[in-house]
C-alpha cells in the first residue's frame, strides 16, 4: 500500500491530536500548513488591493496575485497566463460562461451535458435555455455509471452547440472520456467546456490534452482556501465573450453612457477579487506539485479499490457504480438504514462522510435512489480510515438488526 499518507499527514493541523476520519473531501479537503501560512502572511505583511495602488505594498501584492495566476496556468498545462480568470469557484466558473455565451445561442440550439451533472454543471444551462429557447439533452449513463456514448450520433449534431461535461462523477467517480467527448463536440462545431471540480484535485490536468475549450474548477477542493476557484478558457474564444459581471477594474474607458473592456482575463474579474485566496490556490498547487499529481492518483486509485473490497463484504450494501476507471469517491446505501441515520451513527465515531443527493437530484434519481452515503478520499486518507469505516459500519448495522 501506498505510504503517501503517512508521509502527508503531519502537514494538516486538523489532524494533530485528533481521531477525525475524514472522507469528505468531494465536499471540501483539508488545508496544509504551507497554505495556511501563505494566507496568513498576505494578512500580515502584503495585504493590498491588486492593480490599483501605486504604492510597494500594492504592487506586492499583485505580484503575488499574479505570480499565483502563472503556477495554476502552469498546473494546469495552459498556453498563457492570461487565460486564467480566478473565480469563486466551479459554480462561479460555470455560471460565467453560461451568462457569457448566451448572445452565440438561438431556439434551435442544441446544450449536451449528462445524467451525471452535479446541479452546477446543469442549472446554468438550464437558465441559459430558459433566456434563448435552446434545448438541454442528455447523454445518459450506463448500468455500471459511466457515459453512455453508444448513441453519440443522435446527440451530437450539427446544432449542437455547447457540450458540457464532468470530469470526474462527485458520486460514483467516474473519470470520462473527455479526450474523445472533446473530439466529437469540436467535429460538429460545438463548444465543449469539462466541469473539473473532481478532477483537478486528483489527477494531472493538461488542458490542451484533454483537447477542451473551457476547463472549470475549485480551489477548496484541492487543498486551496474557500473563495478561490479557476475558469481556463482559450484566450481567441475569452477574447470574444461578453464580460459576465461588470464594474471595478473590468474595464478600458468608461463614460457617462458606455464602457469598454479590459483584456482577458481582467475583463472577467470585475471588482476587488479574492486576491488572498487566490495566492492560498497557489501555494495549494506548489505543495500539490511538490508531491506529484501521479503519485496523488496512484495513491486514491489504491485507496479505492482497497474501499471497494472491504464495503462489498458488507452485508446488504448497494455500492453504485461498477466502472473500473473511477477514483476516490464511493456512494452507497445499506439495506433498511437511512444514509441519515448512517452519518449520525457514524458521527459518533468522528468519521465525517456525506450523506444525501450530492447536489446531483437527476443522477440519484436514474439510481433510484433519494439518498446515498458517499465516502470521498484525499491524499491524507488510508487504509485504517477505511477498516474504521467498515468497521463502525458493521456495528451500526448491528443496531439496526
Ligand atoms: N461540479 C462538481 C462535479 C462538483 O462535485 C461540485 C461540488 C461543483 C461542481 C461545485 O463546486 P463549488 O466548489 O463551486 O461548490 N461538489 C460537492 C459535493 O460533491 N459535495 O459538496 C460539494
Amino acid at each position: 500500500m501506498s505510504q503517501l499518507a503517512s508521509k502527508v499527514k503531519s502537514d494538516f493541523p486538523i489532524f494533530t491530536n485528533s481521531d477525525l476520519i475524514y472522507l469528505d473531501n468531494a465536499s471540501t479537503s483539508q488545508k496544509p500548513q504551507a497554505v495556511l501560512d501563505t494566507i496568513n502572511s498576505v494578512y500580515t505583511k502584503s495585504n493590498a488591493n491588486v492593480h490599483r495602488a501605486l504604492y510597494s505594498l500594492g504592487a506586492k501584492a499583485t505580484e503575488e496575485y499574479e505570480e499565483s495566476r502563472k503556477k495554476i496556468a502552469n498546473f494546469i498545462g495552459a498556453d498563457s497566463e492570461k487565460e486564467i480568470i480566478f473565480t469563486s469557484g466551479a459554480t462561479e466558473s460555470l455560471n460565467l460562461l453560461a451568462y457569457s455565451l448566451s448572445s452565440d445561442l438561438s431556439p434551435e440550439d442544441e446544450i449536451l451535458i449528462s445524467e451525471m451533472e452535479h446541479h452546477s454543471n446543469i442549472i446554468p444551462w438550464q437558465q441559459l435555455a430558459k433566456r434563448t429557447g435552446a434545448k438541454i439533452k442528455y447523454i445518459p449513463i450506463t448500468q455500471n455509471g459511466e457515459l453512455d456514448l453508444s448513441e453519440s450520433n443522435n446527440l451530437f449534431n450539427s446544432n449542437t452547440k455547447i457540450v458540457s461535461i464532468t470530469h470526474v462523477s462527485n458520486v460514483l467517480g467516474t473519470i470520462n472520456p473527455i479526450e474523445k467527448i472533446s473530439s466529437i463536440a469540436h467535429q460538429c462545431g460545438a463548444i465543449i467546456i469539462i466541469d473539473g471540480a473532481q478532477g483537478a484535485a486528483h489527477k494531472k490536468i493538461n488542458v490542451k490534452d484533454l483537447g477542451c475549450d473551457f476547463y472549470a474548477f475549485s480551489g477548496h477542493k484541492m487543498l486551496g482556501p474557500t473563495g478561490s476557484g479557476v475558469l481556463w478558457g482559450k484566450l481567441n474564444l475569452l477574447d470574444q465573450m461578453e464580460p459576465f459581471m461588470s464594474g471595478g477594474e473590468m474595464i478600458d474607458k468608461v463614460t457617462m453612457t458606455s464602457a469598454t473592456w479590459n483584456e482577458v482575463p481582467y475583463k472577467f474579474e470585475a471588482g476587488t477579487p479574492n486576491f488572498i485566496q487566490a495566492i492560498g490556490l497557489g501555494a495549494a498547487v506548489e505543495y500539490l506539485e511538490s508531491i506529484g499529481m501521479d503519485e496523488i492518483t496512484d495513491h486514491e486509485k489504491e485507496l479505492t479499490r482497497y474501499a471497494l473490497d472491504k464495503l462489498q463484504k458488507i452485508h446488504n450494501i448497494k455500492i453504485h457504480g461498477s466502472g473500473s476507471n473511477r477514483i476516490g469517491v464511493v456512494s452507497f446505501n445499506i439495506e433498511n438504514i437511512h444514509p441519515h441515520d448512517l452519518a449520525q451513527f457514524l458521527n459518533e465515531y468522528n468519521i465525517a462522510l456525506r450523506v444525501g443527493h450530492h447536489c446531483a437530484q437527476p443522477l440519484l434519481s436514474k439510481l433510484n435512489e433519494t439518498a446515498t452515503a458517499r465516502l470521498s478520499t484525499y491524499l491524507y486518507n488510508d487504509e485504517q480510515d477505511i477498516d474504521k469505516l467498515c468497521t463502525a459500519l458493521q456495528e451500526i448495522i448491528g443496531y439496526f438488526k
